[in-house]
């Protein structure tokens, strides 16, 4: 009988175990075919070769582009050099990219950026918060603005228990921020196994200095994170499971489901049109070129829509969409006066007209 009993939890085990592999097969190999689209008048942003993983502009069309992203499984193509911010003016007739520099004995050889948020206090200062990973650790940097000196000045770094394998962070007030958790393990070979057996053990967070919470679980793997513009709702990509989730917030800032926006293709970070309120979501829809990269045949790009978020029919179209030839790997997209600025994982920036 106890061989019988062992036979059978290994007969179950498996079968669990090739149930799960056959639908990360078809989260990760399904192709996505893409037709080509692409608004008007585009071209690269020089300066940004190491990548432009998350923009975040300022009411003023001052944009702040994280870059140098390393992360486990990812290409790099400049491994030796540490993370930058950027800036753009966009209110410039033909915008360059501009390195900030990083004052106030903060070490920034260790810098190593992925998402970003702006902050504007009561006073009009500007602050910016910078998930980072020095070591492969998760830290979120608190830097003051000065926008005369084009520089940022470091204030703080948090760090915390839960704050593990962060990926991106909304700030909504001071030092009170959303933060997402896109793994539950930190070596690679148990990420690998994370993914393709997917345990849904990634998190939405909620940090202040009072209180540190996780306000939403249960994602595949939680990524991208914003606001609505009358900062009542909490949008959270998920993008292994290809999703948005519209999140309410409450006063104590718990956040519960509202609705999930399927998408069908890997949703990265997310930004909010400050004209419309629609979403823009950087997506990713070739899973398999982004894990095993291959020049001969990059990964593609597109930008995703939505509008009328919160309404029974959300709208869904494509405002970018390239096989890799012209821009690889798109993480962001981001809006300013009828222009957009296309960010991605290794790779430099597109801009374009809308
Ligand atoms: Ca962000
Ligand atoms: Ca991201």
């Amino acid at each position: 009988m106890g061989k019988l009993l062992v036979l059978t939890v290994l007969g179950v085990s498996l079968a669990l175990i090739g149930e799960r592999l056959l639908r990360f097969r078809e989260r990760v190999a399904a192709p996505r075919e893409l037709e080509p689209t692409e608004p008007k008048n585009c071209h690269l942003i020089e300066g940004l070769e190491n990548g432009s993983e998350d923009i975040d502009i300022l009411p003023s069309g001052l944009a702040f582009i994280s870059t140098g992203l390393k992360y486990p499984g990812m290409p790099n193509f400049a491994p030796d050099k540490p993370g930058r911010i950027f800036l753009m003016d966009l209110n410039e007739q033909n915008p360059k990219a501009q390195a900030l520099e990083i004052s106030n004995g903060f070490d920034k050889e260790s810098l190593n950026p992925h998402g970003i948020s702006t902050f504007i206090d009561k006073d009009n200062t500007v602050y910016l918060y910078v998930v980072n990973h020095p070591h492969m650790d998760s830290t979120v940097e608190i830097f003051k603005f000065e926008e005369k000196q084009r520089s940022l000045i470091h204030l703080k770094t948090i760090s915390h228990e839960l704050l593990r394998s962060v990926n991106d962070i909304v700030v909504l007030g001071p030092e009170q921020f959303y933060a997402t958790r896109d793994h539950y393990f930190t070596s690679y070979v148990l990420v690998l196994l994370e993914m393709i057996l997917d345990f849904q053990w990634t998190y939405v967070l909620f940090y202040s200095p009072k209180e540190v919470k996780v306000v939403a679980e249960g994602f595949s793997s939680a990524n991208g994170i914003t606001a609505s513009l009358d900062q009542k709702y909490i949008y959270v990509a998920d993008i292994t499971a290809k999703n948005i989730h519209i999140m309410k917030k409450h006063d104590n800032w718990d956040l519960t489901q509202v609705k999930v926006i399927h998408l069908g293709t890997l949703v990265d970070n997310l930004t909010v049109d400050p004209a419309t309120g629609d979403i823009l979501a950087g997506c990713h829809p070739n899973p398999m070129k982004l894990l095993i990269y291959n020049p001969e045949d990059p990964p593609g790009s597109e930008v995703l829509r939505i509008q009328n978020a919160l309404s029974d029919k959300p709208r869904v179209s494509t405002v970018y969409a390239n096989n890799g030839s012209v821009l690889q790997a798109s993480s962001v997209a981001s809006v300013y006066h009828e222009k957009i600025l296309i960010g991605t994982v290794f790779h430099k920036a597109l801009y374009c007209e809308l």
